[in-house]
């Protein structure tokens, strides 16, 4: 029984986001834009299904998916790119493979107690976020 990612978390760090920016060809005026906004995950697991959406003031991402499925993703209002996307459980961690045009793109969610951590990754760049939960 894995655990459950469900709830509101809120950003509390967001390290090397502008490099994992720069790696997805994201201009810099969305880049100078993006950098400083908050984002908070709201995520929904139910059973093997997850929806998981990223909220900031700017824009709004939002993916749903099955475990263990692969799918079509497209990265609208981000980098807007087509992704074929699979999410697997690795012990208690969510780890999402995301094959495209870049290499090595993906991501890792975990727990630490109350905090969420995310490491989302493509070709050598590494940006890791934190997340406390929202009471
Ligand atoms: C999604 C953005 C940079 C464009 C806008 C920034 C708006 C709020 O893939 C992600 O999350 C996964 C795991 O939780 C689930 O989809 C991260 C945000 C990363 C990448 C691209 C900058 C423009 C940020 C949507």
């Amino acid at each position: 029984m894995p655990i459950d990612f469900s709830g509101t978390w809120v950003m509390e760090t967001n390290d090397n986001f502008e490099d994992y920016m720069k790696i997805l060809n994201i201009d810099l005026v969305t880049r100078k834009i993006a950098i400083h906004l908050s984002q908070t995950k709201v995520i929904i697991q139910d059973a093997d299904k997850l929806t998981i959406k990223t909220l900031s003031t700017f824009r709004n991402y939002e993916i749903s998916l099955t475990i263990g499925e692969e799918f079509d993703e497209y990265t609208k209002g981000l980098d807007n790119r087509m992704l074929k996307t699979l999410v697997n459980w690795q012990g208690d961690t969510l780890v999402c493979t995301q094959k495209g045009e870049k290499a090595n793109r993906g991501w890792k969610h975990w727990i630490e107690g109350d905090k969420l951590h995310l490491e989302l990754y493509c070709e050598d760049v590494v940006c890791h976020q934190v997340f406390r939960r929202k009471q």
